[in-house]
Formats: structure tokens, sequence, C-alpha cells
């Protein structure tokens, strides 16, 4: 399988975070890819390939050209016309009775507009890192196409809580979004893109619901008790063309790896019926039970199983990375679901 990884991606360095009320150690940081990258490596899952340029319309085919000016405006506008050297985070935001048809022509107000919470610092480089993970995504893409069965796109930052104007939860491009089009692009008809990150991947399923030709499945924490707190409930099925691709599997705080595993047969299950071309998964880690921000049980062991279980579906497939933040863990556990998708391949 081979591995898609740029250096580019480790130039966004978040500082710090709000998190529980207060400034927290930012924990989507540089370390976690270069771990994953060396346990890959060490596991010998494949070799290693630096991704070729993004081309520039998948990213349009993604995102708002409101949202990609404002992305690419930001750090010039922030640093050199109000003298921000600090990395950014917005402040207030346009909730129920507030109007959201006004965009705004300040700053920060634009801040707020394009991103929903102040979890996710923008920085001098984080638009290059992004547009890096992206790209990274692309070149996972084309290795399908061209045939090969399977590859691993180690994008970071993550994209799967990006839509197609806002940005947050850590993401910025909605990378499996750029995978899927890439694919789409070269003649796919159908994609499925099934996420088992531990929280709903909110961007992807509002890029794609509306639409038939790519099918949304994740696996994730009840939204009633976990971020993204707005999105990801059962009764979420798509709509219009859409209705009937979108399927959401929230599951309870606690959740171990046999609840886990029923939930996979049911998404199994769903993909089989759909019988897409390709397979994208949005490979989360953040339901291992050391996760320092997540609270679901899974094992190192377990991964391997979740590897396997993806594997039986049978579908060409790409792995893009997403969370994931037991850092000293999370090489192991992603080497793990790779191998244990190997072994069954
Ligand atoms: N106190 C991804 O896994 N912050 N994003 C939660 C915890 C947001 C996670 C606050 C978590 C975002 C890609
Ligand atoms: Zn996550």
């Amino acid at each position: 399988m081979d591995i898609v990884f740029s250096p580019d991606q480790l130039k966004h360095q978040p500082g710090q975070e709000l998190s529980d009320g207060a400034f927290m150690p930012a924990v989507e940081i540089p370390r976690r890819a270069e771990i994953i990258l060396s346990a890959v490596q060490e596991a010998q899952i494949g070799e290693v390939f630096a991704p070729g340029p993004l081309s520039e319309p998948l990213l349009t085919r993604v995102h708002s050209a409101a949202y990609l000016t404002f992305q690419s405006t930001f750090w010039q506008r922030w640093s050199q016309e109000l003298g921000r050297e600090h990395e950014a985070l917005p402040l207030c935001w346009p909730v129920r009775h507030f109007r959201r048809d006004q965009q705004p022509k300040d700053i920060d107000g634009q801040l707020s507009y394009f991103s929903f919470d102040a979890g996710t610092p923008l920085g001098p480089h984080t638009w290059q890192a992004a547009l890096s993970s992206a790209a990274t995504a692309e070149s996972g893409a084309k290795r399908l196409t061209a045939g090969h069965t399977s590859a691993f796109s180690l994008c970071r930052p993550p994209g799967h809580h990006a839509a197609p104007d806002i940005y947050g939860g850590y993401c910025f491009i909605n990378n499996a979004a750029i995978a899927a089009e890439a694919l789409l692009a070269s003649g796919a008809q159908r994609i499925t893109i099934l996420d088992v990150d531990y929280h709903h991947g909110n961007g992807t399923q509002a890029i794609y619901y509306g639409r038939q030709d790519v099918q949304f499945i994740s696996i994730h924490a009840d939204p009633a008790e976990e971020f993204p707190h707005f999105l990801g409930y059962g009764d979420e099925i798509g709509e219009g063309a859409g209705e009937g691709y979108n399927l959401n599997l929230p599951l309870q705080l606690g959740t171990a790896w046999p609840d886990f595993a029923d939930a996979m047969s049911t998404a199994t299950q769903a993909i089989k019926r759909f019988a897409p071309d390709s397979l994208i998964i949005s490979l989360g880690l953040d339901s291992f039970e050391k996760d320092p921000i997540s609270k679901f049980k899974l094992k190192t062991a377990d991964f391997v199983a979740l590897g396997a279980k993806i594997a039986a579906v049978k579908t060409p497939t790409l792995f893009v990375l997403e969370g994931g933040y037991a850092v000293d863990d999370l090489g192991t556990n992603c080497a793990n679901v790779l191998t244990g998708f190997l072994q069954e391949h």
C-alpha cells in the first residue's frame, strides 16, 4: 500500500486552543504525523511518496469561492492590516435570531462567519499546510484511479469537520471530499466515505447531504453528548436526491469494540448495497481508550480488527487520516488498522 505524505503539512503549528473554558495546549500537533509516519514505515506498510501539487478545480468543487478567498488571504490581512502576530480564534457566531446572509467586511467578523468553533487556531502557515494535506488526499485518490487496490493519505491537518464555507474542529479543507471529487473526476460513478473518527464528520455530511453519487456513513459519539454537538443524529438521512445516502450511527460514551464492531457491520452492509467504485475511510484514531479528548474504549489490538472489517468490503480503499490525539500510541494504532486491512485483503 503506497503512503502519501508531505513535510509541508508540519508547518501548521497551533500553540493553544480554547477547550473546557480555558486555553489549553493544542492537541492537533505536527508530532502526530511524525509518529504515524515512522510507525507505518517500521511496520512496512508500503513506500512513502510526496504528493504532487493540488489541482485547483478540486478545491472549488468542495469549498465556496468566498471561503477560499478568506482562507488564502487571511494571514496577510491579520498581520499587516491589524498588526496582529498571535494566532487567530473567532469570538462570536450568528446563532438563532442573528442574520447569516450578510458576510461581514471586517476580519474579526469574517473569522466568525467562516468558522464554527474557537478550538481551531489559524496561524501564519496554516493554509499552506492545509493545501498540502488536501494534495496528499488527491495523490492517494490518484493511486486508486491508477488501479491500486489501496493507499494511505497521511493527511494533517485533518478535514472531516470542514464544510463548503466553514472551518473548525481542527479542519480547514475537507480532505476526504477532495479525494472523492478526484475519483469522480476520473470516471468513478459512486463513492462511499465511511467515517470512523470518534467525532461526527459534520463537514463531509454537509458537502454530500443532497447528493446520491457519494454515500456518507459515520460512526461516532452521540452528538447529544459530544462535539460537534449540533449534527450527527440518526434521523439525518440526506435530503432531495441525497435522501437515503446519509447514514449516521451514533454510539454512547464508553463504547468498546464489540458495539463499535456491530456498527461497522451495519455500515458495511449499507456499503455493499450501494456498491461503490471506491471506498474512502475517514480514519480517525480517537476512538482509542487513552485518547485525551475522547470517551470510547477501543484497545490497540481492536484496530487490527477494524482494518480487517474494512477489508471485508472488498472494494478499492483509500485511507485518509483524520483525528487521534494519544500521541504515544497513535503510530501503533494506525499501523494496526493498515496491517489488519492488508492481512485480509
Ligand atoms: N474539550 C478531529 O478529531 N474540541 N477533531 C473538543 C474538548 C474539538 C476534533 C473540546 C475536537 C475536534 C478531527
Ligand atoms: Zn475526531
